[in-house]
């Protein structure tokens, strides 16, 4: 018997010494030290043994099976330490590793994000507002009733069955409803995504992003709108850019403008996206109609303030000379793994 022990122990030794991977290591302790492994077989055979042997035995079996367990677990610790190398085959170091795919932003968010930046520095709240939205807040709120013809500027996707909802037309549905909720004074910008039932083009989608810009103090100015206007593109195109104001009508601000930059795609001489005039229209602005600062619970011979509103989308094509705003929407990998 004692024999018999020895020879099991130098055999388990020089096995468990040779192994070189974790998997092989565990197949050795249950083979040796298992519930039915050799040397448990061995120790159930003690019954039989004389009386005056089993001590002996005994305590030789014992030894041997603390033996073998610590030097399973000195293998062990070494083949976790060698980096989970449990392969006899020798690796490579110097082949390339396996890449994983990363998503990145959108370029409508990455400029979107830096507009909510700009804005913040410049004591803006950046606030969000609902697409789904009721016809008071849209239109209504806005100087603009149910008969009157600005309702047909913007032609409006409205939802059915649920009389007096629609998809919002412009971002300009959280005006009223910020002045209501912060008063006045006030800074906040509020972007996001717009519906319209137009035909599209290079520079018309059917959705689009807007980037509203709401400041009601006293004695607020065109100045005071012309500034944030300056400082917002330059900030975005990192140099100055032309623009011009034009005239525009909104029955929530008098008085309106239209805020056309130079076309950079073609640098002014006329492409697609500007209609072969060599301006963008890119933002709508004014100082806000006294009849919106009522409606937000604010009194006009008090408060005055500027609001203003930009299509996201074409600003980003200005940035990076997208010379189609459907490619936004397309889902079309090889536009968005540009940027
Ligand atoms: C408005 O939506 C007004 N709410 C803007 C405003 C806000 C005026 C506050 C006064 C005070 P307009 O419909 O012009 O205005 O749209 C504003 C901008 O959104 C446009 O200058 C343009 O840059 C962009 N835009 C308008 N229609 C589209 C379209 N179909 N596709 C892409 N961009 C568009």
């Amino acid at each position: 018997m004692e024999n018999q022990i020895k020879k099991l122990k130098d055999e388990a030794i020089k096995e468990i010494k040779q192994s070189k991977a974790l998997a092989a290591l565990k197949k050795l302790e249950v083979k040796y030290l298992g519930r039915k492994g050799e040397l448990t077989k061995v120790l159930r055979g003690l019954h039989d043994l004389a009386e005056e042997q089993k001590p002996k035995i005994g305590q030789l079996a014992n030894e041997v099976k603390t033996e073998l367990e610590q030097l399973i677990k000195n293998i062990q610790i070494e083949l976790e330490a060698g980096g989970g190398v449990q392969t006899s085959q020798p690796i490579d170091l110097t082949l390339p590793g396996q890449k994983y795919p990363l998503g990145h932003l959108h370029p409508l968010t990455i400029v979107q994000r830096q507009l909510e930046e700009i804005f913040s520095r410049m004591g803006f709240m950046v606030l969000e507002g609902p697409e789904l939205e009721s016809e008071y807040y849209n239109f209504e709120s806005l100087n603009i009733p149910a008969s009157h013809p600005a309702r047909d500027m913007q032609d409006t996707f409205y939802i059915k069955d649920q009389p007096g909802w629609l998809l919002r037309t412009q971002t300009s549905n959280q005006q009223v409803r910020t002045m209501e909720k912060y008063g006045a004074p006030l800074r906040a910008i509020f972007s996001g995504r717009v519906f319209r039932r137009e035909a599209t083009d290079a520079s018309h989608d059917s959705a689009f992003y807007q980037l509203e810009g709401l400041m009601i103090d006293k004695d607020i100015s065109i100045a005071h709108l012309i500034t944030a206007m300056k400082t917002m593109l330059k900030g975005i195109f990192k140099k100055d850019v032309k623009v011009r104001l034009r005239p525009g009508y909104f029955s929530f601000v008098e008085p309106g403008f239209e805020v056309d930059v130079s076309c950079l795609l073609c640098d002014g001489k006329g492409c697609g996206v500007c209609k072969k005039t060599g301006w963008v229209e890119m933002i709508g602005a004014g100082l806000v109609h006294p009849k919106v600062l009522a409606a937000g619970g604010l009194d006009p011979k008090i408060w005055s303030g500027f609001a203003f509103g930009m299509g996201i989308n074409r600003l980003v094509m200005l940035k990076y000379g997208i010379d189609d705003i459907r490619l936004f929407m397309s889902g079309d990998l090889r536009f968005l793994e540009q940027f």
